[in-house]
């Protein structure tokens, strides 16, 4: 398959100004006529529409049909020769045949448990009609849908509609993967919202029959985002309705389909008895996404795919500040350092590292990664940082102003902040240009009066990319004194080149510098730094990030100890520390769940390999095991005391009060267990348990204690909740994330014996697959291969049925180099097997070619 390039970008011979599409629905033979109103751009030349998977009927110019040799039709491709087209406007007539239930790979137009639905971005509109499809054209369009299904929707606004038909029409012009159709038996959840100039708009969230009680909290977020973009940003909602549809089948989180945002049910529905306070967390963070990109993102799009980065960047960026708005900055930012680092420290560390806008891709779907999203959104966060609040919200709001419309570029972007700043930002811009994670060393200097603080900055090389130039990088940091008391308060410090020292002069005495308050860039420092100063920091900085920053440093460092010499003692300043944090009250109790949290597995096999070892993930479980059970040795009357005390027998609210105190409770219950090898807390937490977030929290504990009552807890959540697929996922996802290790490979591949496992449903497939490989570490990396076997096996037969799913999950090997040579010869030969596979998807041969190269 091609090599699609940035460098190449050639603007549209050919624009269209409006689309006029009618569909008659039928589940294996979909007719759709399609009108496109035509205007060439770049002179005389042929016009080439992508068009897959289709059945062409007709297609006619200007009501003219076009002779047989005009035209030029491949697999993926229809081009209609110059000579053939008209010299000024012209109207471009086709219609096709498709096949939605056919359509298994959730892309186009497919259904979804007899439902329609649709599937764009990025290239999904090709698998429905012949079209330009490329965001740089931008259309207005009129939709007629007719069927027999109750309930037809499309973008815009509804113009018209009668039985068996409806008709759509989006006056905003959009790029064709923001199209969207929905039709089925569907109910709605409606509610309404004034915006900030008095219009009032319609709000429709859209479900099965059975689901509509579980609507309401997705309404409120979608409200309070719709309010939160007029206030923080001026963006105001632009039609008369805006709609959100839940559906069962689904490749990721949510779409932003113009006016119809199509969602995952697990992203929608939420009831205290299904979901999880995380999933109430994700379900608001993802409705204020997807109601984002209605500015950025939709009325501003992307000029090309390789610009994917300015609106998810952007919209993610705004998604942070709306959630730190909503439950508190301190945790959130925890949180989204500790998915970045999760995820995109991963990814920039390994063969499949690219910059935050890639240079060349073979399948865009392959792009939708953490580096474009998470990375994307620091990006934004220090260049908010460098120029300040104030002059990043002129930035913005000239943005808005000057782009309205247009399909964008990164360059776009950059220049309205150096024309709101007057400074060149050329330097800064390499962030989107190179990958990597720069690593920060630093050196202090004290005479007795000046303190001087030498930082250096290096960026490995990766793939493509050998040598690195400096980055930008603001480092927000403040100084503390032995006493606590803060001698220099937040200050940015701009890191510009390969080595820098800053001075501050007059101090009186040596200082303790607090670097990266709030991660104020997304680096990896490198500083050596006594356990000592570790607990000094976790005990006294006013900066809440480095405060579970130290204590997360510090627990690493005992960790990779442990992992590589499993006799080691465990320094009991740790455990105290820990324990005067827990009996701090002024501390916030989801900030006190994150700080007594132990890093992940994969965190400590980064630290051993830090260390110059090579991490055995047994060791590195068993070092977590024991580290835990040693902090709940020292603390357990506390731990038990607080836990009682945190027993709330109010009915269940989702608010993030309440949703901290069940996380710090969850996280007692967790160190309470290692304790107790019957684990009669957790029998009796799950036993009163009222809500998901409860059950999720025992139930995990019983399974890795292998008890017998484990199984019986599973079977009477099965016989309650099997009819509800989101509850049937947790309940998958559980046992393959917490069955021990040694044997989890067996049990996983039990559950996929399971008639419930429906592994064509990507929810079904990556709640017992995808958590086996990505959560369960230890077990999927068992040194006889068990864990490589399995996945592979298992992404052999989803690849022709759903390569998008398939590619995503074989992100698993990444890591494989990091493995002893044993493990990496297994993971090198099942990759192998998957290169090796005649038909692979370009998607999926894409992700283990970089793996392998
Ligand atoms: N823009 C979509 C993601 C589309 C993924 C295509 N493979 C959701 C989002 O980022 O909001
Ligand atoms: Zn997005």
């Amino acid at each position: 398959p091609p090599m699609i390039k940035l460098s190449d970008y050639q603007a549209p011979a050919f624009l269209v100004r409006h689309v006029d599409l009618k569909f008659c629905l039928h589940p294996t033979a979909t007719r759709v006529f399609s009108r496109l109103e035509c205007v060439p751009n770049t002179g005389k030349s042929a016009f080439l529409l992508n068009g897959e998977e289709l059945q062409l009927i007709s297609v006619e110019i200007d009501g003219k049909p076009l002779a047989d040799d005009a035209l030029i039709l491949t697999e993926t491709t229809l081009e209609i020769a110059a000579d053939a087209l008209p010299d000024g406007d012209f109207t471009l007539c086709c219609e096709t045949e498709i096949n939605p239930e056919g359509n298994t790979s959730l892309d186009g137009l497919y259904m979804s448990k007899g439902m329609y639905c649709t599937q764009c971005e990025a290239e999904g509109f090709r698998k429905i009609t012949f079209f330009p499809d490329r965001p740089d054209i931008m259309a207005t369009y009129s939709v007629r849908i007719e069927s027999d299904e109750p309930v037809m929707l499309s973008n815009g606004n509804p113009t018209a509609s009668g039985p068996g038909w409806a008709e759509w029409h989006d006056p905003w012009p959009k790029p064709s993967y923001l199209f969207a159709l929905v039709a089925g038996n569907l109910v709605s959840y409606d509610d309404s919202f004034l915006t900030m100039s008095g219009r009032e708009v319609g709000l429709k969230i859209y479900v099965r029959p059975g689901d509509k009680h579980r609507c309401e909290y997705a309404m409120d977020a979608l409200k309070r985002s719709m309010r939160w973009d007029e206030q923080v940003y001026g963006r105001e909602y632009d039609l008369d309705l805006f709609m959100i549809v839940a559906v069962d089948d689904f490749n990721m989180g949510a779409m932003e389909n113009k006016g119809l945002n199509i969602f995952n049910s697990k992203y929608v529905l939420a009831s205290a008895e299904i979901a999880t306070d995380r999933d109430y967390e994700l379900i608001e963070g993802i409705i204020a996404h997807e109601y984002f990109h209605n500015w950025t993102g939709n009325r501003i799009t992307c000029r090309d795919w390789f610009q994917l980065c300015l609106k998810e960047g952007l919209t993610v960026y705004r998604d942070q500040q709306f959630s730190g708005d909503q439950r508190g900055h301190a945790v959130q930012r925890i949180d989204d350092v500790k998915m970045l680092r999760a995820r995109q420290f991963r990814e920039d560390a390994g063969p499949l590292a690219h910059p935050v806008r890639p240079e060349e891709y073979i399948e865009i779907n392959n792009f939708y990664t953490a580096t474009v999203y998470e990375k994307g959104a620091e990006v934004i966060g220090m260049l908010r940082t460098l120029v300040g609040a104030e002059a990043y919200e002129r930035a913005l709001t000239l943005y808005f102003q000057r782009h309205d419309g247009q399909a964008c570029t990164i360059e776009d972007w950059i220049k309205v902040f150096e024309d709101v700043t007057g400074t060149d930002l050329a330097q800064f811009k390499r962030w989107y240009s190179q990958a990597g994670t720069p690593r920060i060393s630093v050196k202090e200097d004290w005479d007795g009066n000046t303190y001087m603080l030498t930082l250096t900055q290096k960026t490995d090389p990766t793939p493509g990319q050998p040598d690195k130039q400096p980055l930008v990088i603001p480092v927000a940091s403040g100084l503390l004194g032995s006493d606590g008391t803060e001698l220099h308060s937040t200050e940015v410090l701009v890191l510009d080149k390969a080595e820098q020292t800053y001075r501050f002069e007059g101090l009186p005495e040596k200082p303790i510098p607090s670097l990266f308050r709030g991660f104020s860039a997304p680096v990896i420092v490198e500083r050596k730094i006594s356990n000592a100063e570790r607990a000094f920091l976790l005990a006294n900085d006013t900066d809440p990030f480095n405060k579970w920053e130290m204590g997360r440093a510090y627990a690493l460092d005992l960790l990779s100890v442990l992992a590589t010499d499993a006799e080691s003692t465990i320094e009991p300043d740790f455990l105290n520390a820990m324990a005067t944090l827990l009996e701090d009250q002024t501390l916030d109790p989801a900030f006190k769940a994150l700080a007594l949290s132990l890093p992940s597995i994969e965190d400590v096999m980064d630290a051993v390999r830090q260390g110059g070892g090579t991490p055995d993930p047994m060791a590195c479980y068993d070092a977590l095991s024991r580290l835990d059970t040693a902090m709940a040795g020292r603390m357990k009357g506390t731990i038990e005391q607080i836990y009682n005390a945190l027993d709330n027998d109010g009915p269940y609210t989702p608010d993030p009060q309440a949703a901290g105190e069940r996380s710090l409770r969850g996280r007692l219950l967790g160190l309470i267990s290692r304790l107790e090898p019957n684990v009669e807390t957790a029998m009796r937490h799950l036993a009163h348990a009222d809500n998901m977030t409860d059950i999720m929290q025992a139930l995990p504990l019983l399974i890795r204690a292998g008890r017998p009552e484990a199984k019986e807890a599973l079977g009477s959540i099965y016989e309650s909740w099997k009819h509800n697929d989101l509850v049937l996922d947790k309940w998958f996802a559980a046992q393959a994330m917490a069955t021990p290790p040694e044997h989890a490979a067996e049990a996983v591949a039990q559950l996929t014996e399971h008639p419930d496992f429906h592994w064509k449903n990507p929810n079904r497939f990556r709640s017992v697959i995808g958590v086996f490989a990505m959560a369960n570490v230890a077990g999927f990396h068992r040194a006889d291969g068990a864990g490589y076997k399995l996945l592979t096996d298992w992404l052999i037969r989803l690849d022709p049925v759903n390569p998008q799913t398939t590619a995503r999950l074989a992100g698993a090997f990444e890591t494989w180099r990091n493995f002893d040579d044993g493990r990496q010869a297994l993971m090198l030969g099942n990759m192998q097997r998957i290169a090796d596979l005649k038909g692979l998807s370009k998607d999926t041969g894409e992700i283990i070619g970089r793996i392998l190269e």
